[in-house]
């Protein structure tokens, strides 16, 4: 997914009330990993550095949630990588964002509830 459809996906806003807006609620993030996986040290360690909290799923023992990483990824290899549900990538995918200032403008997205 390129930079302005994740910008339009994330950002855009959810009208709650006729006087407020509710802006992107929580940045979830969920990353699948493997055991004695360097990517995924390397991106654990990325997304530690961020003190960013992360669900984590364990694949390697876990068949249904390999299955489902490849579905939703419709990627073979571990880490993958979602926030907000969108798929951001293996762990290269996540070091760019990081350099391009994406992974910093989607983790910084805080509740916001915006009086119209
Ligand atoms: N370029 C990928 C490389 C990921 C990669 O090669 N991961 C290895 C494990 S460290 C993998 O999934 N190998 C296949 C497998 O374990 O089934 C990334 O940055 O995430």
């Amino acid at each position: 997914m390129d930079y302005q459809t994740l910008n339009e996906h994330l950002y855009s806003p959810t009208i709650t009330s006729p006087n407020t807006k509710t802006v992107n609620l929580m940045t979830e993030v969920e990353i699948y990993t493997k055991s004695h996986c360097p990517f995924c040290h390397r991106a654990k360690t990325l997304l530690d550095s961020k003190k960013v909290s992360y669900q984590e799923y364990e694949v390697s023992t876990d068949p249904q949630k390999l299955r489902e990483m490849k579905t939703r990824s419709q990627r073979n290899t571990v880490p993958q990588v979602f926030i907000n549900g969108h798929h951001i990538g293996g762990s290269d995918d996540l070091q760019a964002a990081d350099n391009s200032g994406l992974l910093d403008e989607l983790l910084d997205r805080s509740p916001k509830t915006i009086a119209s």
